[in-house]
């Protein structure tokens, strides 16, 4: 009677473990970056869903086609024109989500080392506070493609 008490117990340890419902981990779906032209800027976005127990913050990325990444956020400026400004941290609630996008939060790669042309990727690497690094290979997209702000068709501004 013991012994299968045991066993029951066991199993429904082991059933827990393997059914948890969170990843335990960050994830990203979704992500593209904008062409662009070698010296000039692009951009990449994407949904980040935070898997894990514990709240964390976008602190960073980094890439070897730029001179510089960082996280920015597009806002429009009391005067109605649209501005960006670096975000040292964007927090991502435990079970939440960050969602990058034209005309809102953004990747933010500047001075790229190579033209971006629609069909390559990119590896780009995320740093959080908590978790460890994510590396992804973006592939590289039209913006008009994708619905993004561009109402003016240059595709300049992120
Ligand atoms: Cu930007």
């Amino acid at each position: 009677m013991k012994k299968t008490f045991m066993f029951v117990l066991a199993g429904m340890l082991l059933l827990s473990a393997c059914g948890a419902p969170k990843s335990g981990a960050i994830e990203a779906v979704d992500y593209w970056a904008r062409s662009g032209l070698k010296d000039g800027n692009s951009a990449a976005y994407m949904r980040l869903a935070n898997g894990t127990v514990q709240d964390d913050e976008l602190i960073g990325a980094s890439s070897d086609v730029a001179r510089a990444v960082e996280i920015h956020l597009s806002q429009m400026s009391a005067d109605g024109m649209m501005q960006m400004i670096p975000q040292e941290s964007v927090a991502i609630a435990s079970g939440g989500g960050l969602e990058l996008k034209p005309g809102s939060y953004h990747v933010m790669i500047i001075g790229l080392t190579q033209d971006l042309n629609v069909g390559d990727s990119i590896s780009l690497t995320l740093h959080f506070k908590n978790h460890a690094d994510i590396t992804l290979t973006i592939p590289v997209k039209e913006a008009a493609d994708m619905g993004g702000s561009g109402m003016d068709g240059q595709n300049t501004m992120p």
